[in-house]
């Protein structure tokens, strides 16, 4: 494959292309009132941590006022912080804190929904005339049926939870849209005063010291909200619901909506801002258009191509063994669409994502070698890496036993929809939420080896995986662990302007087993290459060594410098050289 140059020389590249991310689930990192779930003053205590692996950012997933239906995705004030998790005087101690530390804080902002309970909506639910009606998606039932009956729903769009997308008020007679639960409307983005209402509340937060914001399904809200779906052989959501995708994924205004919100929030500011949007089912044709910075609407979007290719035909809980060289293809496919215009955004985990050591790794006896195989895989790409809490240890899926175990309303919603279609078995149902619940993500992190992993002195919200033994503490004192790992490819990314622009080569497309690139900058390549499996293999890359090419970086101890032909590497082996 190859790729037109990088035009961007090193030193007038935005600084975020050589930054790396971390994100912090509040509910999961630290708690410090002894309530079981992690809070700001939480996180104020753990910032060393944060220091020692040398990350730039620090993304907070939403500590907002919220009835936690969808832990804190669900706003009932995006001015106050939830008393869960502390004050707004904590957060702007955390910020200033960052600050001191020469780090950076993006809040989330999830403005595609608000809560149930946000005054907003409870005055648009008031009553058909009232001033805020149109602020929501409201409709009547659909032409020639009763309110409530079934099939009456305006269209036949499923959630994104389960069930369907729309929900009666029988108040008014009237249904309005929820892509995600009940208890998350979705605003309209139609609307002129909802979308000023925002671009205020962001504008206060960026006043008040924030750094950014990591936009929460931003592909999601304009809308065409009148076809319906067409029903899938396999099931996209959950039941006998149609596909709206097609009518709300980067709907028809998206990209002015986004270009307005850059005009009315973050011109004229300065430059240490930092804008993500996460966007299910984007295009790379999109992602161009959303990250082309000439264009102005974000720095770099999520996308979702890799985290799907393991779904089977029965959705995200009936998953497949990933195919290594599907991921080639789709890697390497984003890699030279945004190699000239945009920027990649690169993760593994977040907080809806199981654990990547488990998911496409070995969380048993290779677990410290492929957690850094697969680190080291994807934070020599080209794009920002994000790095979710718990990651740089090593952690693994929660490894829950009992339905009972889990919190997440996802995982809850589906197996309540598949019992009450008799869709599947209960364990079926747990080896589904065992492979891909959200909560895999969620257990607390695990600082040390005192109970609860020193997570909280009182009961955790969600529990530590049954038989957990890795440990920050313990990784931190291992000069080997996945923790130094981390902290060498951050110092790395920091340091060679090569692993931040490059220009990215793939090699071995067609290899089940190896994945393998090259990185050029100004006459300067990194070779990468990353053995993907518990197996020993033997590679030839096929690029040129004259004599012996360094070691940059590998995850063995005696990982040898390069020579011409074959490369023979061990279970998990992962090794950069300087060509
Ligand atoms: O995790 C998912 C279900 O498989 C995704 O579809 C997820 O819902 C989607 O990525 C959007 O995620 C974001 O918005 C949701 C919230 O529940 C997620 O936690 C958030 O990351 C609604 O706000």
């Amino acid at each position: 494959m190859t790729l037109t140059p990088t035009t961007s020389a090193p030193d007038d590249a935005p600084w975020w292309t050589r930054a790396v991310v971390y994100q912090v689930y509040p509910r999961s990192f630290q708690d410090s009132d002894g309530d079981g779930v992690g809070d700001l003053r939480g996180i104020l205590q753990r910032l060393d941590h944060l220091s020692a692996l040398g990350v730039d950012v620090l993304w907070l997933s939403p500590v907002y006022a919220s009835p936690m239906d969808d832990n804190g995705y669900d706003i009932s004030d995006y001015q106050a912080v939830d008393p869960l998790f502390g004050t707004l005087e904590d957060l702007d101690a955390l910020t200033a804190a960052l600050h001191e530390r020469g780090m950076r804080l993006v809040m989330d902002l999830v403005v595609n929904h608000t809560s149930d309970e946000h005054p907003w909506f409870v005055e648009s639910r008031s009553s058909p005339d009232s001033p805020k009606r149109d602020w929501y998606w409201w409709r009547p039932a659909r032409r020639g049926m009763r309110p409530g009956q079934p099939g009456a729903e305006p269209t036949n769009w499923g959630s994104f939870f389960s069930g369907p997308a729309w929900e009666l008020d029988e108040a008014t007679g009237e249904y309005y849209l929820h892509l995600f639960s009940r208890k998350q409307p979705d605003l309209n983005w139609e609307n002129p005063q909802v979308r000023e209402a925002v671009y205020a509340m962001m504008r206060w937060w960026l006043d008040r010291g924030v750094d950014g914001f990591r936009m929460d399904v931003i592909n999601l809200v304009s809308k065409d909200v009148a076809p319906d779906g067409s029903l899938p052989d396999g099931m996209v959501h959950d039941g006998p619901y149609g596909d709206g995708s097609p009518a709300y994924t980067c709907g028809p205004r998206i990209h002015e909506f986004l270009a307005e919100m850059h005009r009315e929030v973050f011109a004229g500011r300065p430059d240490r801002l930092l804008t993500v949007g996460e966007m299910p089912g984007v295009t790379l044709e999109d992602a161009r258009l959303f990250t082309d910075p000439a264009r102005r609407e974000v720095d770099m979007v999520f996308q979702f191509e890799h985290v799907g290719l393991d779904h089977g035909p029965g959705g995200k809980f009936d998953p497949r063994p990933l195919r290594l060289t599907d991921l080639k293809a789709s890697f390497g496919r984003w890699q030279a669409g945004l190699a000239d215009v945009g920027w990649n955004s690169l993760y593994w985990d977040n907080h809806d994502q199981p654990r990547i050591v488990s998911r496409w790794g070995d969380d048993g006896r290779y677990r410290r070698e492929s957690a850094t195989a697969l680190a080291t895989l994807l934070h020599l790409h080209r794009g920002t890496p994000y790095v979710y809490q718990g990651e740089e240890l090593g952690m693994t899926n929660a490894h829950f036993t009992r339905l009972d175990q889990y919190r997440d309303i996802e995982s809850l919603r589906h197996v309540e929809q598949a019992r009450a279609l008799g869709s599947a078995t209960d364990e079926q149902l747990l080896a589904g939420l065992a492979a891909m619940s959200r909560d895999n993500a969620r257990t607390p992190v695990q600082w040390d080896s005192s109970a609860h992993a020193g997570f909280t002195t009182g009961t955790p919200w969600l529990e530590v995986p049954p038989g957990w033994t890795v440990t920050a503490e313990a990784e931190r004192a291992d000069p080997a662990s996945v923790f130094h790992h981390y902290r060498r490819l951050v110092e790395l990314r920091h340091d060679d302007p090569v692993v931040a622009l490059g220009d990215f080569t793939m090699l071995l497309p067609d290899d089940e087993h190896v994945y393998a690139f090259t990185r050029s900058l100004g006459g300067r390549t990194l070779l990468v290459v990353v053995n993907v499996g518990g197996e020993p293999r033997e590679v030839d890359p096929g690029v040129p060594v004259a004599g012996e090419a360094a070691l940059v970086l590998g995850n063995y101890a005696d990982t040898a410098p390069l020579a011409a032909g074959p490369v023979a590497l061990r279970p998990w082996e992962a090794g950069v050289w300087r060509l």
